[in-house]
């Protein structure tokens, strides 16, 4: 998979994914929860956990902000952002998971949710790399598959090239289908705006990372000057960064993701502080997860349709009218996969009795 970082040669094209995952039993019942990198960063998750995992024993696991605190604290060495609280959100997310299982619950429910399916796009048909011709093929397919709306990637080295591919798309599917475009940070803040000028007319859902992830000032006055909406979110580690786009009002759509930004108890703060600012949310990526958080969220956004970590569950997500039903089973409603356990490189355990 190419996107923009790719195309000004800043990264390698993406062909896995790497995932850290992490089960706690308590009482019979067993939560699952997972983090994942992309090119680069597991190993690191991993010995993080081996450090600081054993300050979840003789806990509560129903004392999720206490266990939290604790575990980041430990480790706070390191920072309290990036790998250490991407360790932290495989741990978190299995609490969560746990806990929604024991009150017999859908996580979505346990948080409260405002509806039971929410509104889907797909994006893993739009990538660099696809002539325009795939993309245009696929997009169609996720649209007849039940899918709500489609993603495509632009930023390539000529943005008439960009301009050139989403009129196509465009054109393929019609007014009335909900189109996003992704840059993955790699305009400056002049292109970006020279993009969104010349897409005004498209009635695009959002521009996606136009800038530097950090760039928060420079997305707040693209967001002043377009009627466009602006979305970003995805690459920060920690709810600090994420409150910075909220406090400039530096988004329309903000997208955080569960496992970057350090599980669902960090997610959660963001997600109370966006509301209160009036934003949507459209978490990114990990649907398996923010399915139940998008549902819990008061506006209705959407949630990213990627089929990449599917071959690690059991289940499937069921996709109807454009929206993705939040699954009725307790917890994420998510088993690990037979064939994911022969995925497995290294493994650490704690067990209470331990120390
Ligand atoms: C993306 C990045 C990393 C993993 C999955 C997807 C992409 C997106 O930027 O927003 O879809
Ligand atoms: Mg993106």
């Amino acid at each position: 998979m190419s996107d923009a970082k790719v195309a000004t040669g800043r990264q390698r094209p993406l062909s896995q994914i790497d995932m850290l995952t992490c089960e706690i039993e308590a009482g019979g019942l067993t939560g699952l929860g997972f983090s994942y990198t992309t090119r680069a960063g597991t190993p690191a998750q991993f010995a993080h956990v081996k450090e600081v995992g054993e300050n979840l024993l003789g806990e509560d696991p129903a004392d999720i902000g206490r266990i939290y605190e604790r575990l980041l604290w430990a480790g706070a060495s390191v920072g309290r952002s990036g790998v250490a609280t991407q360790a932290l959100a495989a741990i978190d997310v299995a609490l969560w998971d746990l806990k929604a299982k024991r009150a017999g619950l859908p996580l979505a429910k346990l948080l409260g949710a405002y509806r039971d399916s929410v509104r889907v796009y797909n994006t893993s048909g739009g990538y660099l790399q696809a002539p325009i011709e795939e993309v245009k093929e696929r997009a169609a397919q996720s649209l007849a598959a039940g899918v709500g709306g489609i993603k495509i990637k632009v930023g390539q080295p000529d943005m008439r090239e960009d301009l050139r591919r989403l009129t196509a798309v465009r054109e393929h599917l019609g007014d009335q289908t909900p189109v996003m475009v992704d840059a993955n940070q790699q305009w400056d803040r002049a292109s970006a705006l020279r993009f969104g000028r010349a897409v005004e007319d498209l009635g695009l859902v959002w521009i996606e990372e136009p800038l530097d992830a950090y760039d928060a000032e420079g997305h707040a006055r693209l967001a002043a000057a377009l009627d466009t909406p602006i979305a970003t979110g995805e690459m920060l580690s920690s709810a600090a960064d994420l409150v910075r786009l909220i406090d400039l009002r530096a988004v329309d759509f903000l997208q955080p993701d569960v496992p970057r930004v350090g599980g669902i108890t960090p997610y959660l703060k963001v997600a109370a502080l966006a509301d209160h600012a009036h934003l949507q949310v459209a978490p990114h990526f990990v649907m398996e997860i923010h399915v139940h958080l998008a549902a819990a969220y008061p506006r209705e956004s959407w949630v990213e349709h990627i089929e990449w970590l599917s071959p690690l569950f059991e289940e499937r997500l069921e996709i109807k009218d454009g929206r993705m039903l939040v699954p009725d089973r307790p917890g994420l409603g998510l088993g690990l996969a037979e064939q994911a356990r022969g995925w497995l490189l290294d493994s650490v355990e704690f067990r209470d009795g331990d120390r």
